[in-house]
């Protein structure tokens, strides 16, 4: 059955502030790419748009700190990045950029648009400029010690210490990043989307949108339950698409309101490239198109609310069908930061790897419903078990049996057991599957189910035995190659949305058009009698030396890009009586339970040698209930009862948190109730 569904597929525009690293590809470029590609195979119109985000103040950050202009930076990494999507098989059919002319001016429309509606309210307010620099302050650009952890180097919109999103009028003695001054308030004109007032009819839309992720409705909800607020679509910058209106001077679109928009103006460019450049308007502004954004979780509000609003206040537009947002994916059990150094970059693995082992490790291990982890070892082991021990060896096995044994040509199937049929069977079974998969954006699934055929195949070829049959009972050893050779032939086209080159020379091994359609996969793509070759093998194993050289390689990088822990200053003195108040105490935890309604506390009972005490602590995350009773801990035992969550705690537990923000006990191996001094 053809599915001539039109399908517009977008990933979110990566900052062309620096290179693609492992985390963005798990959010926002692997699984759409898995999701066209196997669109397009069933024969789907599709168009899958990307680009470079190239306003807003990560750029103007990123060009600051090398003492270059905005534009080299983004010319610099616009072309970078765009290479190395090609490169990795991510199969834009147009990678864009904010800075082109097509963009400036399909944002301006936009802006012009709801402008003219009356959509924007305008708003007086002060914020904070810095009078040495001359401007008005980004919240980025703004410092200050957090209000609610006391981390003395939050910025302006983010404390990255303990994560709360902050306004700069809300930081601790505030001072520009750009000089050092202490900003001042000053009265500045913008233009507000009242996201509140269409507020009502965004839910109704909302409730209207099926099969979307629990991840993504559940942020949504919690976005609409607090209320929405009004949100400035203009900011006081150089850099940036101009505000089109006279009284708006030296302002320019905030970020988020043009570069959602760079999709259209991408679009637009594909369809001029194409010679056609009416075309963009079908996929935008006929109500048969599917609209998808791919994103990773830090871009839902704007992808789901925000944007949504913007085109639906213009009115000419499709809304997204769904956004299937991912988690986030660590690295080696921690989390991704570049500034730390603790990140892959993809132009650093292409240097010494196939895409195609990536494509297939890290699908595996996608942040589809939570976060997720990859690491080196593990995407050895998915390559030698999985795509060399399983896949390639099956494949291996059958193309050189029947190199070897039935004069390389694909037998006839005589009287096949109800083994072989079974086999043969699966195909179709696996396909029903992948294909389900594959439609309810379950990534991981689909090539899990994939890979079970070649699972199926490889126990099938051992099980029959075709070194034994091929000598008494030939007619059998050619049914076994028959049946190995079409699941073969299956999984080379089944195996295409995940591994696009090497399926490409399995499919070369086999005899294979490159042309085929999804609707083509089945139990009889090789015709009898029809050559095959054995080629080059498809997957080497990698060795434990090539890994290690991986892991230490980025330890390296950690350590030059950050010598020192990124630990809190040391706070100030205190006399040696204000200490001697404290009573610390040797203590052992015996019973925890989750306290009901949050997230983070558990009710402990601790014995601290005298009594047993009832604490409660803010440590759910980081520990499981049924782990704790036995663990040795430090208690403050003179802390002041206080209630939390209709529960008493009597005491404290001493907790370290190392600068990845895990906590650990401080632990003693000294009995319950041993003063500590
Ligand atoms: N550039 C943020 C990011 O890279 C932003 C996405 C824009 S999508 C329209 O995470
Ligand atoms: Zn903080």
């Amino acid at each position: 059955m053809a599915d001539n569904k039109r399908i517009l597929v977008t990933s979110a525009l990566p900052y062309a502030n620096g290179p693609i690293h492992l985390g963005h590809l798990a959010g926002a470029y692997l699984t759409p790419d898995f999701y066209v590609r196997y669109k397009r195979l069933t024969d789907a119109d599709v168009v899958y748009i990307c680009g470079s985000d190239e306003h807003g103040v990560p750029i103007t950050i990123a060009a600051e700190k090398e003492g270059v202009s905005p534009q080299d930076i983004v010319d610099r990494y616009h072309e970078m990045n765009k290479k190395v999507f090609e490169d990795f098989g991510i199969s834009f059919d147009y990678y864009g950029r904010t800075s082109s002319k097509v963009h400036h001016e399909t944002s301006q429309e936009f802006f012009t648009t709801l402008y003219e509606k009356g959509f924007f309210k305008k708003k007086t307010e002060e914020q904070l400029y810095d009078p040495k620099s001359e401007m008005f302050l980004p919240d980025r650009y703004v410092k200050g010690t957090c209000p609610n952890c006391g981390y003395e180097e939050a910025y302006g919109d983010q404390c990255e210490k303990c994560g709360t999103s902050l306004s700069p009028t809300e930081l601790i003695d505030p001072v520009s990043a750009l000089s050092g001054e202490k900003p001042e308030l000053k009265k500045t004109e913008h233009w507000y989307m009242p996201l509140g007032e269409v507020q009502p009819k965004l839910e109704k839309w909302i409730e209207t949108r099926e099969n979307w992720k629990p991840n993504v409705m559940g942020q949504v909800k919690s976005w609409l339950n607090d209320g929405l607020a009004d949100r400035a679509a203009t900011r006081d910058l150089s850099w940036g698409v101009p505000v089109p209106l006279e009284e708006a001077e030296g302002k320019v679109l905030y970020v988020w309101f043009d570069a959602p928009i760079g999709y259209v103006s991408a679009t637009k460019e594909w369809a001029r490239d194409k010679g056609e450049p009416e075309l963009w308007k079908k996929y935008w502004q006929d109500e048969d198109t599917e609209l998808y954004h791919f994103i990773g979780k830090d871009n839902i509000v704007f992808h789901c609310i925000m944007f949504p609003v913007v085109l639906m206040e213009h009115g000419d537009y499709v809304l997204p069908k769904n956004v299937p947002a991912n988690e986030f994916l660590n690295l080696e059990g921690k989390k991704l930061s570049t500034s730390r150094g603790w990140a892959v970059w993809l132009y650093e693995y292409l240097e010494e790897f196939e895409p195609d082992l990536l494509r297939y490790a890290l699908g595996t291990t996608l942040p589809e419903s939570k976060d997720s982890d990859f690491s080196w070892k593990d995407f050895q082991m998915r390559v030698n078990t999985e795509l060399a021990d399983v896949l390639g060896n099956f494949t291996n096995r059958s193309l050189s049996f029947t190199v070897n044994y039935a004069d390389g040509k694909v037998p006839e199937l005589l009287e096949p057991t109800d083994t072989d049929k079974e086999a043969l069977e699966a195909i179709t079974e696996q396909k029903e599957k992948v294909t389900a998969a594959y439609e309810n954006f379950k990534f991981k699934e689909a090539i899990n189910e994939t890979m079970n055929l070649a699972r199926i195949g490889n126990r099938y070829f051992t099980e029959t035995e075709p070194w034994k049959t091929r000598k008494t009972e030939p007619l059998k050893s050619g049914n076994t190659l028959h049946v190995s050779l079409q699941i073969s032939a299956a999984l080379a086209c089944m195996f295409e949305p995940i591994l696009p080159e090497k399926m490409k020379q399995l499919r070369s091994q086999l005899g294979l058009s490159d042309d085929f359609s999804w609707d083509d996969i089945g139990p009889d793509m090789l015709e009898e009698g029809a050559s095959v070759n054995q080629g080059d093998i498809l997957f080497e194993k990698l060795e434990d030396d090539v890994i290690e050289a991986q892991i230490q390689k980025l330890h390296d990088k950690a350590a030059a890009a950050d010598p020192t822990p990124d630990v809190p200053e040391l706070k100030d003195n205190i006399e040696f009586g204000d200490f001697m108040k404290l009573d610390l105490r040797a203590g052992e935890i015996l019973t925890a339970e989750k306290i009901e309604k949050s997230n983070k506390l558990l009710k402990l009972t601790v014995d601290i040698g005298l009594e047993k005490r009832t604490i409660v602590s803010g440590i759910a995350n980081d520990f499981k209930a049924e782990a704790l009773p036995g663990q040795k801990v430090s208690v403050v035992a003179n802390l002041a009862p206080k209630k939390l969550m209709g529960v008493e705690s009597q005491g404290m537990i001493l907790m370290a948190e190392t600068p990845d923000g895990e906590l650990k006990f401080v632990e003693t191996s000294a009995e319950p109730g041993s003063p500590i001094t």
